[in-house]
């Protein structure tokens, strides 16, 4: 893989490293523009930094870079600020003949491990959250084949630990071929367990950007199915639904709860069989950035013509919504609570409009005293406001 997103420098912002000769690490101001952050790392020569990955080795949120030099040897490198990039590279062959580098955790150990192919050959290093990488694996899968495409992380056969796959190019021309082969690791599933792969702790997220949850599972024999749930108060809950019976793939797309600012955030992964279960947490907090709770709790978007007014505020038991917005425009009042969870949703029709939240959930329970953020959406325009509900 000769291309890679992440976050280098712990913005929550989009980065990317890429092989290529004018250069291997991008910033991005998450707005679509990038600079060149290479710095103080090694130059990419005629063909670039060769086959980089991006991944957080010493666990503070900001990815790390692993790539092949112009040698064959492994390098891994780490962001300390603009320009500047710290060698983490320890013991990792200075010359040999690999050419694709993958940052991975291969032993669910928590900390992300070195793996690179090339000349045929597959190795393994084992990291442990700092300067220190030991072979723990090496194979040889046809010796000197150029190699095409490597990728790791997959676990084809949910006993816990991640797969390898690779192309090269095998045979000698003009009979050469392109070759796929895949390699298990061996162990045999025999406890349903499940770790968490992304996000691992620290990492700084945007509300309404889109991230991959990812996970691991050992599944014994049965067929398993997963739930994903957000706390935004810390490792205790309370927990919101991020999505339930989802198939056991190792990934879910995820658009980031908005409207909520938190730096203790966790998700909890449970793993379902017939009969079993089994539950991982997040390690350590990430962080959840709503900008448009930043600076005042009023959102807009385009329209100015759609707007509303809460009272009384705080209210005992109901809260009255006065609405203003277009006579073509039907919209949705959706309640939340400061937790990010979804409490009721009012639809609208278009023009001047009325309605009462009865201080009531979906369910008909009634909702707790607290801060209550509405927000109004239309066809054109998305508005927000807080108010206060004083439970009867
Ligand atoms: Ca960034
Ligand atoms: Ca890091
Ligand atoms: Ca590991
Ligand atoms: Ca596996």
């Amino acid at each position: 893989m000769d291309i890679k997103f992440g976050d280098v420098n712990g913005d929550g912002r989009p980065d990317f490293a890429v092989a290529h000769q004018n250069g291997t690490v991008y910033t991005g101001d998450g707005t679509g523009f990038f600079v060149l952050g290479d710095g103080s790392l090694p130059g990419p020569g005629s063909v670039g930094l060769r086959g980089p990955d991006l991944g957080d080795v010493d666990g503070d949120g900001r990815d790390e870079l692993s790539f092949c030099n112009s040698s064959g040897g492994v390098e891994v490198w780490s962001w300390q600020d603009t320009l500047s990039w710290l060698d983490i590279s320890g013991s990792l062959p200075v010359t040999d003949g690999y050419d694709i580098s993958q940052l991975w955790d291969m032993d669910v150990d928590g900390h992300l491990d070195v793996v690179a192919f090339g000349e045929g050959t597959v190795t393994i290093w084992k990291g442990d959250g700092g300067l220190n990488w030991s072979q723990v694996a090496s194979f040889t899968v046809y010796a000197s084949a150029p190699v095409s495409a490597f990728r790791v992380g997959g676990d084809a056969d949910h006993n816990g630990y991640p797969d390898i796959v690779l192309i090269e190019r095998e045979g000698t021309w003009p009979s050469d071929y392109n070759r796929i082969r895949f390699y298990k690791e061996a162990s045999a599933a025999d406890t349903l367990k499940i770790a968490p792969v992304f996000p691992m702790g620290y990492e700084k997220f945007y509300g309404g950007s889109v991230k991959f949850i990812r996970w691991i599972t050992e599944v014994p024999g049965s067929t398993s199915v997963i739930r994903l749930e957000l706390s935004t108060q810390g490792p205790a809950g309370p927990w919101v639904e991020i999505a339930d019976s989802l198939k056991d793939n190792g990934c879910r797309q995820w658009s980031v709860l908005n409207y909520v600012n938190s730096d203790n955030c966790y998700i909890r992964y449970t793993v379902f069989t017939e009969g079993d279960s089994a539950t991982a947490l997040t390690p350590g907090p990430f962080e959840i950035i709503s900008p448009s709770l930043v600076s005042g709790d009023v959102r807009r978007t385009r329209s100015a013509e759609v707007s509303f007014s809460l009272f009384p505020n705080p209210a005992r038991g109901a809260i009255n919504a006065a609405l203003s917005m277009g006579s073509r425009e039907p919209g949705v009042l959706e309640v939340y609570d400061l937790t990010g969870r979804i409490v009721r949703r009012l639809l609208v029709d278009g023009g001047t409009r009325f309605v009462v939240w009865d201080g009531e959930d979906e369910d008909g329970s009634p909702a707790s005293t607290g801060t209550y953020l509405f927000i109004l959406k239309t066809p054109s325009a998305t508005v927000a406001k807080k108010a206060v509900l004083i439970a009867r």
